[in-house]
């Protein structure tokens, strides 16, 4: 079994010391954050999934589940952040009204810090009124919105909407992301784009503000 299988073992194990020995004795080892969270941290979480749609998790089993992958992702993401090269712009991040799913979102904060970005990140559950008052206050360059439930991203377009009413809607980009967003969904309400994962977001980010 490879570290990374071992690794996503142990968040399906619950086992949060054995996560931290793994991701402690990869990063003296000179292993890549990147590799460390997808291949191993994020596809542990990822099988959790399988496992709760399957019926073979419940929530509380969830909930313990990501608390470990975190402890994994708290080792690793400073060292991403010190990556931090000029500001490229401000982001706001937040995820959507009714919806807690956090790790995806922080991931993208992670990786936009690491690539440049300022990121001031709302939390969960971010009601439209919340991100309207934000790009007044601190005007963004950006809105990120991350939602993982059906029932949760027309509140994506609800702050679009929000943010017309406002008026300022024109004043930034909007970027979405989250497993249930579609580029279809994107152009649907508005947004000014999506990403599938962390990575591209930060691709995105740039695209957006017309940086490479
Ligand atoms: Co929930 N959950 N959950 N959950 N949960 C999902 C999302 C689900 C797919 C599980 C399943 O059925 N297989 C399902 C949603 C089905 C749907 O509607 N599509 C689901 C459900 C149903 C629920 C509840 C309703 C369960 C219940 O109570 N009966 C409930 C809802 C609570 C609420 O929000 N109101 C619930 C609760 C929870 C926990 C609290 C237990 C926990 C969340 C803890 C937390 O986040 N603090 C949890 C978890 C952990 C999951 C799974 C297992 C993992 C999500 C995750 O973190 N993935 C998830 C199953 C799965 O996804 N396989 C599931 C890893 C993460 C790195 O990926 O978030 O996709 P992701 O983020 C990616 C990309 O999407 C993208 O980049 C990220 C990094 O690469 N991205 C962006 C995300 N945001 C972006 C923003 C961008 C750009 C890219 O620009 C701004």
């Amino acid at each position: 079994m490879s570290d990374f299988d071992k690794m996503a073992q142990a968040i399906l194990d619950l086992d949060g010391d054995k996560v931290i020995e793994l991701v402690e004795r990869l990063v003296k080892e000179g292993m890549a954050p990147e590799k460390i969270i997808n291949d191993g941290l994020v596809a542990g979480i990822e099988k959790v999934g399988v496992l709760f749609k399957s019926g073979e998790l419940f929530v509380p089993e969830v909930v313990v589940a990501t608390s470990v992958m975190k402890m994994g992702l708290s080792i690793v993401e400073p060292l991403l952040k010190d990556k931090k090269r000029d500001r490229l712009g401000l982001v706001v991040l937040g995820t959507v009204r009714g919806d807690i799913h956090d790790i995806g979102k922080r991931l993208v904060s992670t990786m936009l810090e690491a690539g440049g970005f300022e990121v001031i990140d709302l939390g969960n559950e971010v009601a439209e009124e919340v991100f309207v008052r934000k790009v007044s206050e601190l005007k963004p360059q950006i809105i990120g919105m991350s939602a993982m439930l059906n029932t949760t991203i027309p509140f994506m377009k609800t702050t679009i909407d929000a943010l017309k009413e406002a008026g300022c809607r024109d004043s930034v980009k909007i970027m979405v992301g989250g497993s249930p967003v579609t580029p279809a969904f994107t152009e649907r309400i508005g947004a000014d784009g999506t990403a599938e994962d962390a990575v591209r977001a930060v691709d995105l980010a740039k695209s957006l503000l017309g940086k490479r």
